[in-house]
């Protein structure tokens, strides 16, 4: 049995994740610190419907399939709890049998302040953001490399850390000829948030120790995700991941959702000219699946630009009036000032095909597609608070 450790297992990625290597008979261990959770206590923010925690959703998961999904909750800005789980001094908060299941084969780090709005909310929060996405992989590049420089490390980057430059994005690397001689770097990388510019810093940080230590790394440049249906999560409400609609942890297509549905006119930032790559999440499941399939060498550093169509904010805006006008839900759209630092006119040209090189089928977001989002979104219409849609958090 393939063992895999998942860091940030209690986030919107991070348990459907668990799940579906859970169900593909990996032996799966999730740890998270809460941090999410704490922070969306602390600002009063409730997602659409609640999501019970990772020893709850864990126990439900054993008991309707039989396969364990094993918990730690600790705080891994700590070299040592980093450590402990690498090591039979590892403390399970939920398991069925406490054994250490042994060094993982595979590492899967979303363990990371996720939100570019709450990286630039105050200096605690931009603090927080920094130091904790760096310790925590800088933690875990010292442990593979003290435990086994084999272990798989695949990290979320995120698109965002490429910016919006007036050239074609490559999948990571781009060769430079510059007076007549030539080399490959890593894409030039430009962020507009201080969350995007700790995402730069830890791509830094591993293709330095891949060169250093030969340590084998992934890196997803993920685009913004939408959606909560995944196959596996669907047979209890109860495994349904987080869905957030708020402005601080919230994405785009997931808010318009919900404003749709409560006739809150849809928040077009700007002149709403700004083109990002999406995914739906189901499809971030089958990225992360096909990565781990084909891991790098020791010593290489793989990137895939993890995203499978793009869009301005207008046509997403568009999309969604048009799917909930026929569903009867009369969508308004409004273009209000831009809170965030960001070209609101620009040339976007992602390459995006080494994904679909090694098998992935995307999912695109049809009229259909949003239709059954919007019908989900509608089933917990009554849970929505309008007042934490928009408050303004500025750049
Ligand atoms: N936007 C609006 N109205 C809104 C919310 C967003 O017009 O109500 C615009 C933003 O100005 C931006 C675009 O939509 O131009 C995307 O914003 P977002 O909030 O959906 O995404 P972002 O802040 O970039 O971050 C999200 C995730 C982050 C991930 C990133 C991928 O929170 O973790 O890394 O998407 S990417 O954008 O490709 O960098």
């Amino acid at each position: 049995m393939k063992s895999i450790l998942i860091l940030g297992g209690d986030g919107y990625l991070g348990w459907p994740t668990a799940v579906f290597f859970s169900k593909r008979g990996y032996s799966v261990t999730v740890v998270d610190s809460y941090f999410k959770r704490n922070i969306c206590k602390n600002h009063n923010i409730n997602t659409l419907y609640p999501t019970l925690d990772l020893v709850e959703k864990s126990k439900i998961w054993y008991d309707l399939t039989g396969y364990e999904i094993k918990v730690v909750i600790c705080d891994l800005r700590n070299h040592e709890e980093m450590r402990k789980l690498f090591t039979s001094s590892i403390k399970y908060n939920f398991a069925i049998d406490h054994k250490f299941t042994g060094i993982p084969e595979t590492v899967i780090h979303y363990a990371e302040q996720p939100s570019a709005p709450y990286s630039v909310y105050d200096y605690k929060s931009a603090n927080f953001t920094l130091i904790n996405n760096l310790s925590v992989t800088n933690n875990l590049s010292w442990t593979i490399k003290e435990f086994d420089k084999n272990i798989h490390i695949i990290k979320l980057g995120t698109m965002g850390e490429y910016g919006t430059p007036n050239i074609d994005i490559e999948e990571g690397w781009i060769d430079i000829n510059h007076k007549g001689r030539t080399d490959k770097f890593l894409f030039p990388r430009q962020a507009s948030s201080l969350y995007h510019t700790t995402k730069i810093m830890d791509t830094d940080l591993l293709w330095y120790y891949v060169r250093t230590w030969n340590l084998k790394v992934t890196d997803l440049m993920q685009g913004p995700v939408y959606g909560n249906i995944t196959t596996d999560t669907e047979i209890d409400d109860r495994l349904k991941t987080s869905f957030h609609y708020d402005e601080i942890f919230g994405t785009i297509i997931n808010r318009f959702l919900v404003q749709a549905v409560v006739d809150f006119p849809l928040t077009v930032y700007g002149k709403g000219d700004q083109i990002r790559g999406y995914i739906n999440i189901s499809d971030t499941l089958q990225c992360i699946y096909a990565s781990e399939k084909n891991p790098p060498k020791n010593g290489e550093l793989k990137i895939f630009n993890q995203i499978v169509e793009t869009f301005s904010v207008n046509q997403i805006a568009d999309m969604i009036a048009k799917a909930g006008n026929e569903m009867g839900i009369k969508v308004k759209i409004k273009k209000i000032d831009n809170p965030r630092k960001e070209k609101e006119k620009h040339y976007y040209n992602p390459v995006y095909k080494g994904l679909k090189e090694i098998g992935i089928k995307p999912k695109l977001m049809t009229n259909e597609i949003i239709k059954k989002m919007i019908h989900e979104v509608l089933k917990y219409k009554n849970n929505i608070n309008k007042d934490k849609i928009f408050n303004g958090i500025k750049w």
